[in-house]
């Protein structure tokens, strides 16, 4: 061999070990890539959870048997709250239902809304559906709607938007049953995705009746007003009013509600069914306080937080409630059975005092979510709905501008402070914030001017008795400044079209 062919052999030696090594180097790095990422994707798919979100409408905080109801029927709700977590410092994102459900859905409160969002949509905004839509998840929606026009399909990113229809009240079978058998079949039907799932049903909104094997259930009860606050007396003195039978219409709400805790049932029952319950996220809740069986309930308000004027005009819509026409309607769509119960809270649907915005809030996830425990600290809202469930569904990209925060440490037994004020938007009686133990109220007369302030200690006056502007007035000033601050940012003047005719 001479010395040019030993060379070229040389080289291509050298050629063919580079492109041995070249074609062995890469697979090697290529493997533990793809099976890293193999391995992340599996991981992640086992601990992607499930969401049922279960969410009563008009639902008092006193409405469960876990939460003091003296006669109510809820065994279902309260196994499911023996399981998990209670809270006993919840929120409403709004005083009604298409600001607290607006808030929940955005994570942004309603009054930021240039346009109302009942009679237009969102407004470009992402929701809690529309984020987990786009990373993967199957998303539902069954029920009470009240979000907007648009109802079709994947609108806000919900697969299947089952909303809408009014439920027979007098249903032997349940007034919301045919809203959560739709859902469990959703459920069914995703079993082996994760999936989320608004139930949002009608119960205990008005009217309230139940049918006569409801009634039947609670056929012995017999009303001691002595078993509830000094808010729900002037509440029994409204519906004896239109009917004077109390224990009557006290058994159509209770029959109401035992129905919705046999609807919790089927849900429970199906994820057990399923396998699904250890892996599913279950929620219950409602989305503001209960409404009156005459509408406004001035015995409950301290005519100190309105304005005069203000006040008198309060009184002429009560007493237009409880003459003419709109009682008789009231009378016959059996409004003297809206005895939803605010336990130890003075107000109701409609207004910011705590029987207004404080609701029963349950979370089961057994094996993440502490067994048995009710925490009595915390304080949280529906408003961290959003933030809370994609931290919970291992999800990072949120808009960063959210009025609720992240509490799924919260609801992993942690205790903390908020980090973000809880805050609703000018209404009855005015802006309202809640920060620590304290809330407090801005309250403005009848041309939106600065009218006045009350500040109340509501972990130890939950009644809402101590104005305590004049003994804490650093409190009081700090805390007008952030509701200021809030307002400022706020629209002044909300479109409304009056086009959303339905309430459901
Ligand atoms: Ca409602």
């Amino acid at each position: 061999m001479n010395r040019k062919s030993e060379i070229m052999n040389r080289k291509s030696e050298i050629m063919n070990r580079k492109l041995e090594i070249m074609n062995r180097k890469p697979l090697p790095v290529l493997w533990m890539v793809l099976i890293a990422l193999l391995q992340l994707t599996v991981s992640a798919e086992v601990q992607r959870p499930n969401f049922v979100f279960m969410f009563a409408d008009d639902f008092g905080y006193g409405d469960l048997a876990c939460y003091g109801h003296p006669y109510v029927k809820s065994p279902n709700i309260d196994r499911m709250a023996s399981q998990g977590i209670r809270f006993e410092q919840a929120y409403a994102a709004g005083r009604a239902c298409n600001p607290s459900r607006t808030g929940l859905m955005t994570s942004w409160s309603n009054a930021r809304f240039p346009k109302r969002t009942d009679d237009f949509d969102f407004q470009g905004r992402e929701t809690v559906t529309s984020i987990l839509k786009k990373n993967g998840y199957a998303t539902g929606h069954f029920g009470k709607w009240h979000i907007g026009i648009d109802r079709s399909n994947g609108v806000y990113g919900i697969d299947e938007n089952h909303s809408g229809g009014r439920p027979d009240k007098f249903s032997p079978n349940g007034r919301d049953t045919p809203i959560y058998e739709k859902a469990i079949d959703f459920i069914r039907r995703h079993k082996d995705e994760p999936f989320y799932v608004n139930i949002w049903g009608f119960t205990t909104h008005a009217p309230v009746a139940s049918a006569p094997n409801f009634l039947e259930v609670f056929k012995d009860v017999k009303v001691n007003r002595a078993d509830f606050s000094e808010y729900m007396q002037p509440v029994f003195d409204d519906s004896t009013t239109i009917w004077d039978d109390l224990d009557l219409n006290m058994r159509h709400y209770l029959g109401n509600v035992y129905a919705l805790d046999l609807n919790v049932k089927m849900v429970m029952d199906a994820l057990d069914e399923l396998e699904l319950a250890d892996n599913t996220v279950l929620v219950f809740s409602s989305d503001q306080g209960p409404a009156r069986p005459l509408g406004k309930c001035l015995d409950v308000y301290d005519p100190d937080l309105f304005a005069p004027k203000v006040w008198k005009h309060m009184e002429k819509l009560s007493l237009k409630d409880r003459s003419g026409t709109a009682f008789e309607k009231r009378k016959k769509k059996h409004f003297q059975n809206m005895l939803g119960n605010t336990g130890p809270f003075r107000g109701y649907k409609g207004s910011s005092q705590e029987g207004g915005l404080r609701v029963p809030f349950i979370v089961r996830w057994p094996g993440k979510v502490k067994s048995n425990f009710v925490d009595t600290q915390n304080v949280i809202g529906l408003i961290d709905w959003l933030p809370t469930i994609c931290s919970l569904a291992g999800v990072k990209n949120i808009p960063n501008d959210l009025d609720g925060e992240d509490v799924s440490d919260i609801w992993l037994g942690g205790k903390r402070k908020r980090t973000k004020p809880l805050l609703w938007g000018p209404r009855e009686p005015g802006l309202t914030i809640r920060e620590d133990q304290w809330k407090y109220y801005l309250l403005f007369d009848e041309r939106n001017q600065y009218y006045g302030e009350a500040l109340y200690d509501v972990m130890n006056d939950p009644g809402e008795k101590s104005n305590l502007v004049e003994s804490y007035p650093e409190i009081a000033s700090k805390l007008k400044a952030k509701l200021m601050e809030f307002y400022e940012e706020l629209p002044k003047k909300i479109i409304k079209t009056g086009n959303y005719k339905h309430q459901y």
